[in-house]
């Protein structure tokens, strides 16, 4: 994957004054605005290099539909869909091979975004790598296939921005809708762990850092 016409003076020109924030969604789940800004540059050359490795694939789902979301995954496990169901698996099916390993920019950025709200001891091992491209989606769901629901989620927004809606334990309950942009990092936990979420389809953008919005999605999934 290349992200066209994009250097490393153009990022930092656009996105050096936004100061990192954080503001509670509801109780234990947080919105940190701007927190992936500061390593963007490295964060990208290492998911450059690590796609060459197992790259982005449109999974499969269990009712035979082709998902809109183009995904790898990075760490000891990755998660996997295909007509045997959502699973977590060490190795990538498309190359049978373990999953390239998460590079040091992901896991402290993952475990520096949980800490800062509160989550000590975040020990991904894994790491869902998800490609939207314009009109790409993902309906409401729980996440739900990890052993130990007491870690929490840490959600990193890079690329185009998009609209993500946090809903309840139920997927008809109401959902608050919040705006991902580049740099952004959701987390939840604790009593949210189990809550349902989803990204409208993505829109067309101008001045961002990559042609598509490109989601990180740190677990852990074994014990
Ligand atoms: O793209 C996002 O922001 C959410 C991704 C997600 O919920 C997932 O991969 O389970
Ligand atoms: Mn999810």
């Amino acid at each position: 994957m290349r992200f066209v016409g994009f250097g490393k003076e153009k990022l930092m020109d656009l996105f050096t004054d936004q100061q990192p924030t954080v503001q509670q969604i509801v109780k234990d789940a947080y919105l940190l605005k701007s927190f992936a800004l500061r390593n963007q540059t490295q964060l990208l050359a290492d998911l450059t290099q690590l796609l060459e490795a197992s790259p982005l694939r449109n999974m499969v789902t269990p009712g035979g539909f082709s998902m809109s979301v183009a995904m790898s995954n990075c760490g000891e496990l990755g998660w996997v869909s295909d007509r045997k169901g959502y699973r977590y698996a060490t190795h990538d099916p498309l190359t049978d091979k373990p999953w390239p390993a998460m590079p040091n920019s992901f896991r402290t950025l993952a475990q520096q975004s949980a800490s800062a709200v509160g989550y000590e001891n975040f020990h991904p091992d894994a790491c869902l790598i998800n490609q939207y491209k314009v009109g790409a989606r993902m309906s409401l769901h729980q996440d739900k296939n990890e052993l130990d629901f007491n870690q929490p989620i840490v959600s990193v927004s890079l690329g185009l921005p998009a609209i993500f809606q946090f809903g309840g334990f139920e997927r008809a309950d109401k959902t608050v809708s919040l705006l991902l942009e580049h740099g952004d990092v959701v987390v939840w936990g604790g009593e949210s762990r189990l809550r349902f979420h989803g990204i409208l389809p993505v829109k067309a953008g101008q001045n961002t850092a990559l042609n598509c919005r490109i989601n990180l999605t740190f677990r852990r999934a074994g014990k």
